[in-house]
Order: structure tokens, then C-alpha cells, then sequence
């Protein structure tokens, strides 16, 4: 619409005149994704987001996806701005882990090395060792087991269980879950894949082990993105955000992109396979605080150091 034409040419003004650049993840609106790339921005995973806007010289963050991001934007560049469209934009694994509980938990189990997803608040991440991302779980956690050590994992259940499969580690962990991914179901994959039967299924660990039991490529976004790649087949079931077909479509033009099933009717589920917090990111919002500078980003700065220690050691390692 011409509606939405003006505010992506405002947006392309405001991102030059404010110093401002623009990082959206893999789950937010297409319009978002590709203003992003076209701006001089990036589109990726909280990993590549987070190095993105710390080495990136533009004074002004834009950060595009849920509060964690923008949070870890902050942490790791605390003299540059970070806004974001909605504040109230966050993500049940952050919801499920209040950090006063977490705090206790971790203090039952001082023997334990903390190891932290991405998907928390702030004071979570200051009370971890390591972070990780979906993207480089496996090799920190399998390096911290060859070094012996115990490890306490939080929150993500799916996510910790698949890591505990792989790598045999002594693991106790944190009961959450994503909303969006908990909701693929196995039973009902095993059928399409009957009316599919040469289509490949590609599969993130925060699905439940039923479905990574079935998937033929298992990984975070960036992962799933470079298996349907080199997978050579014309069909892929993908069992995560349908926010993530947008760029599996325009790199992959020859192939098709099925949604993995959902139970489509839980309470949680307003919209399934899709974030209802990535949604809340939209382009009049992004026009708006880089007008205003509104929904900024703060991070209180003694937090904020202690919390980078776990994602520096995280940085380093992915180096
Ligand atoms: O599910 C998410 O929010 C993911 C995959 C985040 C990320 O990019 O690691
Ligand atoms: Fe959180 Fe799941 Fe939404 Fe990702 S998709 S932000 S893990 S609720």
C-alpha cells in the first residue's frame, strides 16, 4: 500500500539522519527484514545481532525482535541508543525465568557451571557463567563437559534436553519452554510427511523431542537457513516461526516450504508457528521512536557489566 511505501521512504530517511541502523531477526515481519538489508542493516539470529550492533559505528540501534535482544544490544554497547518498536515485545522463556528464582536455584546448586540462553532478562544472564544461542549450544556445552564440568541450564527445556542427548552431559535444568515451538506436534508431522514422503525436515531444538526425533537437519535459524541450502530436495517441512519462510523463499526459489503442523487449538496458541511478541514489531512503530527516540532501551550499568561477562566468553568462543 502507499501507506506502507511512505513509511518505509520515512524510515530510510530517519536511519540516516538519526546515525541509526537497523538489526531484525529472522521472526519479525518480511517489510522489517528486508528494510533491514536493504539500509545497511543485518538479518539474523540473536548471535549475529548482538556482534552486529556492538561492531557496527552507527550511534543508534534499531533492534527488531523481543526486549532480550535489544537488552543484549545495550549490555554490549552501552554508549550507543538502543530502541526498539514495542517494549512490551518479550518471550515466554524470559517470562518463565524470573531472576529471583533463578537466583535460588542457582544457589541449590553451587557445584554447577550456569549456562544461559540467549532468551532471558538482563539480571538472568548476570548470574551465568556462559550464555548461549541456539546456534553455538552444542560446542560451548560440549567444551565445558571435556573440561568436567556440571552444568546448571536454564530455561529451555527442549532446547536443554536436545543438548543433554548429544552431548551426555550432567545437566539440571530450567522447566521452560517457547510457546511457538512447544506447539509442533509429532503425530500429526508423521502424516504430512506420508503425503510428503521426499520432503526434508528441517527442525530448531526448542520443538519437543518427538519432533527433533524427526527432523533430518536440527538447528537454530542460521542453521535451518544453510541446511535447506545444501539439502538437496524439492519439499521442506520447518518446524519453527513461519517468520523465517520469508527468507527460506527468497534464497531457495526453486523449493517448497511447508509450516510444520501445530496443534493450532492451546490456549497459549493465539496464532501458531508465529511469535505474538516478534509480531508486535511493526513498521509505523519503527518510524515513530526513530522520530522520537521513545522505547529506549536501558540497562542498569553495574547489571549490564555483569551480564556481559557471559556473553563476551560466548563471543569469544564463536570468534
Ligand atoms: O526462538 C528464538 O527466539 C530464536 C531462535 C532466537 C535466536 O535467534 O536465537
Ligand atoms: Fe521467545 Fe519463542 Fe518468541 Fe523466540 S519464538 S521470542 S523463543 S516466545
Amino acid at each position: 500500500t502507499l501507506e506502507r511505501a511512505a513509511l518505509k521512504d520515512k524510515i530510510r530517511r530517519l536511519l540516516k539522519e538519526k546515525n541509526a541502523v537497523m538489526v531484525s531477526h529472522y521472526y519479525v515481519h518480511s517489510d522489517l527484514q528486508d528494510l533491514a538489508e536493504e539500509t545497511g542493516g543485518l538479518v539474523s539470529d540473536s548471535l549475529e545481532m548482538a556482534r552486529f550492533g556492538r561492531d557496527h559505528a552507527a550511534t543508534t540501534l534499531l533492534v527488531c525482535g523481543v526486549r532480550f535482544m535489544g537488552e543484549t544490544a545495550k549490555i554490549l554497547s552501552p554508549e550507543k541508543r538502543v530502541l526498539m518498536p514495542d517494549l512490551d515485545a518479550t518471550c515466554s522463556l524470559d517470562l518463565g525465568c524470573p531472576a529471583d528464582e533463578f537466583s535460588a536455584f542457582c544457589d541449590a546448586h553451587p557445584d554447577r557451571t550456569v549456562v544461559v540462553y540467549a532468551n532471558t532478562s538482563a539480571a538472568v544472564k548476570a548470574r551465568a557463567d556462559w550464555l548461549v544461542t541456539s546456534s553455538c549450544a552444542l560446542d560451548i556445552v560440549k567444551a565445558l563437559k571435556d573440561q568436567g564440568h556440571k552444568i546448571l541450564w536454564a530455561p529451555d527445556r527442549h532446547l536443554g534436553g536436545y543438548i543433554q542427548r548429544e552431548t551426555g552431559a550432567d545437566m539440571v535444568m530450567w522447566e521452560g519452554s517457547c510457546i511457538v515451538h512447544d506447539e509442533f506436534k509429532s503425530f500429526e508431522l508423521q502424516e504430512l510427511l506420508r503425503e510428503h514422503p521426499g520432503a526434508k525436515v528441517l527442525v530448531h531444538p526448542e520443538s519437543p523431542a518427538a519432533v527433533v526425533a524427526l527432523a533430518d537437519a536440527v538447528g537454530s535459524t542460521s542453521a535451518i537457513l544453510n541446511a535447506a541450502r545444501q539439502m538437496d530436495a524439492k519439499e521442506f517441512i520447518v518446524a519453527t516461526d513461519n517468520g523465517m519462510m520469508h527468507k527460506l523463499r527468497t534464497l531457495n526459489p526453486g523449493k517448497t516450504f511447508m509450516e510444520a503442523p501445530t496443534s493450532g487449538n492451546s490456549a497459549t496458541c493465539k496464532s501458531c508457528a508465529h511469535c505474538p511478541w516478534m509480531a508486535m514489531n511493526g513498521l509505523a512503530d519503527v518510524a515513530r521512536v526513530l522520530e522520537t527516540g521513545a522505547n529506549e532501551i536501558q540497562v542498569d550499568p553495574a547489571l549490564g557489566l555483569r551480564a556481559k561477562l557471559p556473553i563476551d566468553r560466548m563471543l569469544a568462543f564463536t570468534a
